[in-house]
């Protein structure tokens, strides 16, 4: 089922405009991914998200909500879902990787801003995605300014929290972080009326370290060369990851990952063992921006690691699960956020070392860096990423586009020089 405007309907959606988009999606689709040859079976699950995303999966979050459990809406990485799933709560990704709903954001918000931040704000006030219609609040934070002003309007269309996350990572930037970490939790457990306790926190940490693994175990096996799956469906798992329910997500990328094991023992692959290799690096790609893998993969390369928000960011750290009280729990999940290397820090040497790490892990063989448009902290900090990969001789590219369809060819007569070098 790929239509359900009742549903729509009782969100408070503008049904007759949403009803026109789905089938816009699925043709990318088709063309993206499912003309992909040689593809790992076990990536229909997958398939099946994306064509549900607008009802399947929005039905069982509408319905666990008429049920009792809240839904949280956020936008970046460093808000913790572990506490929203130890409260009871849903905890889903917001941020927006739509051309669609730019013009609506555009109405109200200046043009010169990144698209993520214009296409999640457009979804809201255009009233064309059903997870922004179904959230109870959402969780905001104070990384970039593009971000940080626009809850204050967000704010006017859905009540929008925010949590202030420290520009520098010093001893007393902990301390105010973990005050963060607390108000937050007590907000969650504020919507969904439970008080998330020592245990309850426990089985929160341990269901997310579960997904973050099963990432972990798939990036790795992604690694392998001949590669067994494709750059562009690894990053369509890496997004699914922020709107599935995160116990069946886990068990169907072990799933996956049994079967890419299997492709590797006897040989199967996507894409023959000469084929160019590159890691993508910078800001996040959200749900339907497939535009770099795409070009990437059809100018006959593969991506082969994503350090990126929705990427390896997302997962490279688990939290210790060892604590013995609710405030070394605490202390331990604030640790773990604190390792996450956001261009928004300063200084922030440590992603540079983690882009050089992951370079080796992933047997890339150059590097494209990836800022959305007017992101000053990401196309800033590609200066320094460039230097250290000059220094070591590792092909280096980066670029800066929006959502827009405009520069395509452009950006395909690079990447194809580029793939040249390497
Ligand atoms: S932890 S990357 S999810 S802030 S791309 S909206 S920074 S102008 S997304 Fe991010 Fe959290 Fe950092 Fe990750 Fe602003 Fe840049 Fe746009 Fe960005």
């Amino acid at each position: 089922v790929h239509s359900d405007p009742e549903l729509w309907e009782e969100l408070g959606m503008d049904v007759a405009r949403f009803s026109g988009m789905p089938p816009m999606l699925t043709n990318a689709y088709k063309n993206i991914f499912l003309s992909q040859h040689n593809r790992p079976e076990r990536m229909s699950y997958f398939d099946d998200m994306v064509a549900n995303i607008h009802t399947g999966r929005i039905r069982e979050i509408y319905d666990a909500k008429k049920g009792g459990k809240p839904v949280i809406g956020t936008f970046c990485v460093y808000v913790p879902e572990e506490l929203v799933v130890a409260a009871g709560g849903i905890c889903i990704g917001l941020c927006g990787g739509a051309q669609g709903s730019i013009a609506d954001a555009e109405k109200i918000l200046p043009r010169n801003i990144c698209p993520m931040v214009k296409s999640a704000f457009g979804f809201k006030v255009g009233k064309i995605c059903p997870y922004f219609q179904v959230v109870d609040l959402v969780y905001g934070e104070t990384t970039c300014d593009a971000k940080k002003k626009t809850w204050e309007l967000l704010d006017r269309y859905v009540p929008t929290h925010v949590m202030e996350i420290p520009q520098m990572k010093r001893e007393r930037d902990k301390w105010l972080w973990l005050d963060e970490v607390k108000d937050f939790k007590s907000a969650v457990e504020r919507i969904t009326d439970t008080v998330a306790d020592f245990d309850a926190v426990a089985a929160g940490i341990k269901t997310i370290n579960a997904k973050r693994f099963a990432l972990q175990r798939l990036n790795a096996l992604r690694h392998h060369n001949p590669s067994p799956i494709s750059g562009r469906d690894m990053l369509l798992i890496e997004q699914i990851a922020f709107y599935d329910e995160p116990v069946r997500f886990a068990q169907k990328v072990h799933a996956l990952c049994d079967e890419l094991e299997q492709r590797i023992g006897n040989g199967v692959s996507v894409a023959p063992a000469s084929t160019p290799r590159v890691m993508v690096s910078g800001t996040p790609m959200a749900l339907p921006n497939w535009k770099l893998h795409f070009i990437i993969e059809s100018a006959g390369a593969i991506v082969v690691n994503e350090e990126s928000c929705i990427g390896t960011r997302y997962y490279k750290d688990l939290i210790d699960e060892g604590s013995t009280d609710l405030e070394q729990q605490l202390e331990r999940l604030t640790e773990r956020y604190m390792k996450i290397d956001c261009s928004c820090f300063t200084p922030n040497d440590d992603r540079i070392a983690q882009v050089l790490k992951e370079y080796e892990a992933s047997g890339a063989e150059g590097i494209i860096d990836y800022c959305l448009q007017f992101c000053h902290t990401y196309n800033i900090e590609a200066v320094k990423l460039r230097e250290a990969c000059e220094a070591r001789g590792i092909p280096f590219m980066s670029i800066e586009t929006d959502y827009a369809p405009d520069d395509v060819g452009q950006l395909q007569t690079r990447v194809e020089a580029f793939l040249e070098q390497i």
